[in-house]
């Protein structure tokens, strides 16, 4: 479509004028970015439909990964650099005034999703385009995507989040492919030609609209697709009140997780679940009839990804589409579908794991509800007959059990193929909290240690750094950034490390510009970025965190002297709206932070940042600033982490408990490149006696701390942090923070002591950076396609 700049100054010109009825010179930044994403969109047509073409005409198997969130971030840059024309853009768009950066930042993110498991699904797609495998995302168009988070004096407030304002340019509407979704309603059995059928009788239906956004490729000329389902009222209810129908219709594609508290809110989420399985599953299949009549070979051609245990109904919609559209039997649909369905766990936390009171699945899909209890049936009975006698085990082991639906026990039983996402997390799960499962199916069960789009979060994020590595060693880390690997040739380089250290300054440099802008604060970019984000959780343990840094204000407050290098400790977090305990937690960094930042004593050595609505593309200006990223989670709680990637990749140095993936971060790096702490996983699970209370009398300076969250040390805020104060001495405190916090300040003196041998710290740092390729997503992306899928793509 352009080749140079000059054309693509023609293009973006005519195209404006086109597109808003306006000249250049009355456009606004809005209508340029516009301009600029409905060119990319039809650049990318052409490759769009022949990718499918090719897909098709080879007959590939192709993989559709089902998520409940996709947490994609902004893709103009995204995908002018993935179609290798970012240079000429820019160049372009300079030349008629325009900054790039400046029309990145008019783009909403894309936040539909909450945090690691969304983003995952995210970077997921970008590296099945990249690679060329034929992968599909399916999810849901929420009309509001995760909440925009506000600070108002210290406290968390949630604002309505509309990133369809400019999110639109990337989506086709398909009409012609929706899909009719059906509720409520009852079952029929007839018996026709002596076979038993059913039939869903006055079912209220919706109707699912697929919106379809191009997954651009790197340099490649794949382009996938990311199909989202849109709720809308089905062409022709008979229904009396229409504006109500319409309401309860739309609401269904409306909030990304709502409140599930209550009832209401319980049956809304699993309409979310049953809307986008059925929709999903009844357009692949639609897609399958293209070139296959029979159903029966369908698990040849498909392979279906559930990611966590959001979309498992899809186990029992297929066997549904299967037997009562196909019209096979029960033990084919079965073998069928548990040869096309492959699920992900991403947590063991009980309280995540999710289950469903029969009250409110068996009236909202009655058919689906009987398809489920014929599942369990047969599986208890299969039970019953290797271990015959031992109810205890088959009701802890049911999938239906005390009037509940257990989802992630649906997954285990109904899929080929059940993955943890970190090592630590594999093993968690086939000897602990899935361990009767395991031993029914030991062959499910693999691991798949999680992984990050390096586009994203170096090529993109971090655009000097990039350059630096491929002046020393080519750009073939790209397309295989295993060969990161290669500047360990560095490591005694002084000009080199210079040049890294160079450029960590000036993204420190530009956060502290971001924040400023963002909170009038001014902090040092020559202090160390100590830098904790992802989602409030009290196993994340911000609050350790937060205890180090109350620490060190007391330390300083009694010693002026003490030594200490300058810290600017940096926070991002969104707590769930219902969660109590995070919201505090929000509220006791931000109180910690007012009386830091406001102390003369201290303020030259400690900042306290709590960066406002933590999201993809803050982040993009986070990671590659950072000089310490804090993983700190209770070991055994964290399955993988993500963001833990991200940092080193950007060559922060982790501080970290030895959890999820900091353990293999560590394995690659080695003990010196990497400061540990804590307990670790076995003592947790095992800890046998522990008494938060002696911690509290016998360390003094947890005694203080702790004393400090109700006796008035942070003015105004009265008994606001009971509940902290509670969960550490009243109930024990169940993520051993005051348990790790000794181990933690110690390490946290390494840190400090390390940052000031700036050259070992670049070292550590280039170590850290050069063994990152093994994290990114491709490489598990290639062993999903290896492993679980079987599915080849085409050759860089
Ligand atoms: C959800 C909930 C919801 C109810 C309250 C407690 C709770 C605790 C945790 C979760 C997380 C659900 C699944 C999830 O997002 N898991 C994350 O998946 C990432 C990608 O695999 C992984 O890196 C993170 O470690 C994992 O927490």
């Amino acid at each position: 479509m352009f080749s140079n700049k000059e054309e693509f100054k023609k293009h973006f010109l005519q195209k404006l004028e086109m597109m808003c009825g306006k000249s250049f010179a009355e456009s606004t930044k809005e209508d340029q970015f516009d301009t600029l994403g409905h060119m990319i969109r039809e650049y990318v047509s052409t490759n769009w439909i022949k990718t499918n073409e090719r897909y098709r005409s080879e007959d590939q198997r192709q993989v559709y990964y089902l998520s409940i969130e996709f947490l994609l971030g902004r893709l103009l840059l995204h995908n002018l650099i993935n179609l290798g024309i970012d240079q000429v853009v820019e160049e372009g768009l300079c030349e008629l005034g325009i900054d790039l950066d400046c029309m990145t930042e008019v783009e909403t993110d894309a936040g539909l999703g909450n945090g690691g498991l969304g983003r995952l699904a995210a970077c997921f797609l970008d590296s099945l385009a990249s690679l060329g495998l034929p992968g599909h995302g399916c999810g849901i168009r929420y009309k509001h995507g995760l909440f925009e988070q506000k600070i108002v004096e210290g406290y968390q407030v949630e604002l309505p989040e509309l990133w369809l304002r400019h999110g639109q340019v990337w989506e086709v509407r398909k009409a012609d492919f929706a899909v009719e979704v059906p509720f409520w309603g009852h079952v029929q059995a007839a018996s026709d030609h002596e076979r038993l059928s059913f039939h869903h009788m006055d079912a209220e239906t919706i109707t699912a609209v697929p919106y379809d956004v191009p997954m651009v490729g790197y340099h490649n000329d794949t382009v996938n697709t990311l199909r989202l389902w849109n709720a809308e009222p089905s062409l022709f209810p008979i229904h009396k009140d229409i504006l109500k129908y319409k309401r309860e219709t739309e609401i269904v594609s409306e909030f990304l997780y709502p409140d599930d508290t209550h009832d209401e809110g319980k049956i809304l989420r699993l309409k979310q679940q049953y809307f986008l399985v059925c929709a999903s599953i009844n357009s692949i299949v639609k897609r399958y009839h293209v070139k296959h009549k029979d159903l029966r070979n369908l698990h040849r051609h498909v392979c279906i990804h559930i990611n966590d245990t959001h979309p498992v109904l899809a186990i029992p919609e297929l066997m549904r589409v299967l037997m009562d559209l196909g019209g096979l039997g029960w033990d084919e649909a079965w073998e069928i579908t548990t040869q096309t369905i492959s699920y992900t766990n991403h947590t063991t936390l009980s309280e995540a794991l999710e289950k469903w009171p029969i009250r409110i699945f068996q009236p909202l899909l009655p058919r689906i509800y009987m398809i489920v209890t014929e599942i369990n049936e047969r599986f208890c009975h299969l039970l019953w007959e290797r271990y015959p006698g031992d109810w205890n085990r088959i009701e802890r082991m049911a999938i239906i059990a005390h009037d509940q639906v257990k989802m992630a026990h649906l997954a285990l039983v109904g899929s080929f193929s059940v993955n943890g996402v970190a090592a630590l997390h594999t093993e968690i799960l086939k000897h602990r909290e899935m361990k009767d499962f395991y031993e029914v199916f030991p062959q499910k069960f693999n691991n798949k240690t999680n992984g990050i789009t390096h586009r994203r979060w170096l090529l993109k994020s971090n655009p000097e750094l990039t350059s630096l590595i491929t002046e020393v060693i080519g750009d073939s880390w790209v397309n295989k950034p295993e060969k990161l690997k290669e500047l360990l040739k560095f490591h005694n380089d002084a000009a080199f490390l210079t040049q890294l250290q160079r450029i960590k300054q000036e993204n420190k440099q530009h956060l502290a510009q971001i924040i400023k802008d963002q909170s009038g604060m001014i902090v040092d970019p020559s202090s160390i970025f100590d830098v904790q984000v992802k989602r409030l959780h009290a196993y994340k343990r911000q609050l350790l965190n937060v205890f180090h840094i109350m620490h060190i204000y007391n330390r300083l407050k009694e010693d002026p002297h003490y030594l200490f290098y300058p810290r600017t400790f940096i926070f991002g977090a969104k707590a769930s709206p219902g969660y109590y305990y995070a919201k505090k937690i929000i509220k006791l960094i931000n109180s910690v932070a007012d009386k830091v930042n406001d102390d003369p004593d201290v303020r030259d050595k400690l900042k306290v940042v709590f960066l406002e609505n933590y999201r993809v593309s803050l982040a993009e200006r986070i990671f590659p600033a950072a000089d310490i990223s804090e993983q700190i989670s209770t070991a055994s709680k964290e399955a993988s982490g993500t963001g833990n990637m991200k940092f080193m990749m950007n060559g922060a140095l982790t501080v970290g408990t030895l959890d999820g993936a900091n353990i293999e971060i560590r394995d690659l790096v080695g003990d010196d490149n990497i400061f540990i702490f804590g307990l670790n996983a076995d003592e947790v699970l095992n800890y046998k006696g522990y008494h938060s209370i002696e911690y509290f009398h016998y360390d003094k300076r947890i005694r203080r701390i702790v004393e400090q969250l109700t006796n008035g040390f942070f003015s105004g805020v009265d008994d606001e942090f009971e509940a902290i104060y509670d969960s550490l001495l009243i109930e024990n405190d169940q993520y051993f923070v005051l348990r790790d916090f000794d181990s933690y300040v110690q390490t946290q003196i390494a840190v400090g002591q390390t940052y000031e041998d700036r050259n070992k710290w670049l070292k550590m740092s280039l170590t850290n950076i050069a063994h990152s390729g093994y994290f990114s997503s491709d490489r598990t992306i290639n062993e999903y396609a290896r492993d679980i899928w079987k599915i080849k793509g085409a050759a860089h």
